[in-house]
């Protein structure tokens, strides 16, 4: 579609793939079926509101099949194309408790391991906000043409080969990086294609946006609350007090601190001791995004990219976004350890 002025997601892929030497398309072929899936689920979540109007919720549709919830579809939707690429040889997922993979030698041959959370901020499908799908792809470590075995799903954040997610908001976009920065597509949906309109996109340094559930606050690690008043506080040569915004949706947080310069914030507290954001399919590709851009990823002590997981539905304190900022809790919570 270059002709035409704009670049489309696939154009996008095929050209940067030369730029990966020894690169098959096995890749290309992937993310390209990531593409198809989104714009699938994209269909179905833009038809949410109308669900209860027209009475399908919960009844039985004319193939005999009861209407599903929106994650579970987009989970299956997500698997179902990316079995079909044939370049995936397993997935783990939110929506399952076990890895999945299947026993056929397509499936088996491919090279790659896909981990996503397939509807994230799913609560907020009901009340019309932005919710978001978020990948990690990794090239597995056993042999292909075998089973995946576990060590090839919980890998160090820092192997990814690429990550990305796509928003379901005032308008859909696809991010991703394969390593070499972010770039965004927004879905045009008068010709069905992603289009590149956000090219190797760079966070601010620093930001002035803040987003944390402060609803949690009298959990909250001393180091955070006091990192919170630091935010609240008057300082103009820092722009501050700085601005908080909080949708409750991981991605569409994520998405405009990335964009304006800001930080997210989701802490251990008492209902999540360890956090609640899960580190393979919400925090790795997130953090791999924010570093590629420039920002970083910390979980309060370290970078969220050299865990090595201890299980596929592990959950860590999470801090991403600015780099400037990052580093500031990281400060506050070394100086205020409770
Ligand atoms: P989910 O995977 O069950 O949708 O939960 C993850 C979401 C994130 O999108 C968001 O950042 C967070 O949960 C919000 O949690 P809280 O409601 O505790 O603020
Ligand atoms: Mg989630």
């Amino acid at each position: 579609m270059q002709g035409y002025g704009i670049t489309t997601l696939n154009e996008f892929i095929i050209e940067r793939q030369s730029e990966f030497p020894f690169a098959k398309g096995e890749l290309s072929r992937l993310l390209h079926h990531v593409g198809i899936a989104a714009k699938i689920v994209n269909k179905k979540v833009n038809k949410a509101g109308l669900v209860d109007i027209l009475g399908e919720a919960g009844v039985v549709n004319i193939q005999g099949e009861t209407q599903k919830k929106m994650d579970v579809f987009a989970d299956q939707q997500f698997i179902g194309a990316l079995r079909a690429s044939g370049e995936c040889c397993g997935f783990a997922t939110e929506e399952n408790e076990e890895t999945i993979y299947f026993n056929d030698e397509f499936s088996k041959d491919g090279k790659y391991i896909f981990c996503m959370d397939p509807l994230d901020g799913s609560s907020n499908i009901d009340v019309n906000v932005s919710i978001g799908t978020i990948f990690s792809i990794y090239r597995r470590i056993s042999p292909r043409g075998t089973t995946p075995v576990m060590e090839d799903f919980l890998q160090p954040g820092r192997n990814q080969v690429a990550a990305g997610y796509i928003i379901y908001g005032s308008s859909t976009m696809m991010m991703y990086t394969t390593g070499m920065g972010v770039n965004g597509f927004t879905l045009d949906t008068s010709i069905g294609e992603f289009c590149l309109s956000h090219i190797n996109i760079k966070t601010p340094d620093d930001g002035t946006l803040y987003s944390i559930n402060e609803g949690n606050y009298v959990h909250f690690p001393l180091g955070v609350k006091k990192y919170i008043k630091h935010c609240q506080e008057m300082d103009p040569d820092t722009n501050r007090p700085y601005s908080s915004r909080y949708i409750g949706s991981l991605v569409a947080d994520f998405h405009r601190n990335l964009l304006k310069g800001g930080i997210f914030l989701y802490p251990e507290t008492a209902k999540a001791p360890t956090g609640k954001l899960r580190l393979v399919y919400e925090c790795n590709p997130i953090a791999y995004l924010a570093e590629q851009a420039g920002g970083k990823a910390s979980t309060g002590v370290g970078c969220v990219l050299d865990i090595v997981p201890e299980s596929l539905h592990m959950r860590v304190p999470f801090y991403v976004g600015s780099r400037k900022m990052v580093e500031k809790v990281e400060e506050f919570l070394a100086a205020n350890k409770s």
